[in-house]
């Protein structure tokens, strides 16, 4: 069960984000044996900070981390090779591939776009005799699904029954007690999202409603929202958490924002009220898999045209009429159903790393 894995960060942290919890699911999970290749071992270490950036090679939770340099390290391709969202793979390494030896996946980006289910899992040819296949991450059973590790359900629901493990997860990541308070008295809302975001707005109305709010924003997110107290919502900085420890930040709060593909997926999972910002495109393309997504999200209507609102390029129209009709309290409730459904939904399809491990083992290589 012997696999390579490619990843080249583009930006952010979505790109590692997604493979580095692939791969650990696939190893610890399925029992593949795998070489996880990185360009970008800096970015790879916010997220997990046993991370080397000196080393080219190292293991960590039994995965073996090649720095994937440039050139790229002369090594011998395993029987699986992943490219993770579809990475170019160092072309020396891509000539020592064997046709009909390697099976060759390219992991795409998450659309929920109707076209997807037609085309994963479908080869794609090429002269030289080798095939790279589709491999589409998604929102139904005709696709590879979502990244879901097998306990993920029973932990949430665990941490989500007990209310004492979670004022103690936020208080430890240095809120201070006022803004504590405005959680006791009111709710908590976590941000992270792309600088375009109506934030400012957004917050703008959370100072002016009789509920009082308290916001969490990762350092170095929308670092024009000052801190402290404004009316009657409380910005707290938090710092950049782990992955195990961001999705416990997401099952506590009562509504998330959240961005990219990652963030998003874990939102869906935490079954809470969230807000996408979606990766920016040209040309608003993005737009197009936002409103797949949400023909496909059974979703209130205001929370549907809020969201959309909120990933326009001139998102002042995202109003603080629409922020009341959302936050209201019975909106919420309805909100928080919806978000419970669609997380249940979600969670009868064959995860992610299932697809993948069943789609190799069918077709042999492993
Ligand atoms: O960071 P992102 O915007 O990433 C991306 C990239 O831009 C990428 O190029 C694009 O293709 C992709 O989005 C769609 O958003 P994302 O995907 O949510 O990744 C963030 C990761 O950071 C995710 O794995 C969660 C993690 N994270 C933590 O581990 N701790 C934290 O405290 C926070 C805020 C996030």
């Amino acid at each position: 069960m012997r696999a390579d894995i490619f990843c080249r960060v583009v930006d952010n942290f979505g790109d590692i984000g997604v493979t580095w919890r692939l791969t650990r699911q696939l190893q610890s999970e399925h029992g593949w044996s795998i070489r996880l290749w990185v360009d970008a071992l800096d970015s790879f270490k916010k997220l997990d900070a046993r991370v080397s950036t000196a080393q080219s090679i190292q293991l960590i939770d039994n995965i073996e981390i090649v720095h994937w340099t440039n050139p790229a390290p002369d090594l011998v391709p395993r029987p699986v090779v992943i490219a993770s969202f579809s990475c170019e793979l160092p072309p020396a390494f891509q000539a020592r591939m064997i046709p009909g030896n390697t099976l060759w996946i390219n992991l795409e980006y998450l659309s929920a776009e109707a076209w997807v289910e037609g085309c994963h899992g479908l080869p794609s040819l090429r002269s030289d005799g080798l095939h790279s296949n589709f491999f589409f991450p998604g929102f139904t059973s005709q696709t590879g699904g979502l990244i879901k590790e097998s306990s993920l359900i029973e932990v949430r629901d665990a941490w989500q029954a007990n209310p004492d493990r979670q004022f103690q997860w936020i208080k430890s990541l240095g809120v201070p007690s006022d803004g504590l308070q405005a959680w006791r008295s009111g709710r908590l809302i976590s941000a992270f999202c792309y600088p375009q975001a109506p934030l400012s707005a957004f917050c703008k109305h959370l100072a002016n409603e009789s509920i009082s709010t308290l916001l969490l924003i990762p350092e170095g997110i929308a670092s024009d929202i000052p801190r402290g107290q404004q009316g009657n919502l409380h910005v707290a900085r938090i710092p950049f958490t782990t992955q195990p420890e961001y999705d416990q930040t997401l099952w506590t709060a009562d509504l998330n924002i959240v961005r990219g593909e990652d963030s998003f997926v874990r939102a869906l999972w935490a079954a809470k009220p969230s807000i996408w910002h979606i990766y920016p495109q040209t040309e608003e393309t993005h737009l197009v898999k936002l409103d797949a997504w949400l023909a496909r999200a059974a979703l209130p209507a205001p929370v549907q045209s809020c969201i959309r609102n909120w990933n326009l390029e001139h998102a002042s129209a995202a109003s603080s009429n629409a922020f009341a009709q959302i936050l209201e309290p019975a909106s919420l409730t309805a909100w928080t159903l919806a978000a419970k459904e669609i997380a249940a939904d979600l969670a009868k399809n064959q995860d992610l790393a299932c697809s993948l491990d069943l789609f190799c083992r069918t077709k042999g290589s492993l």
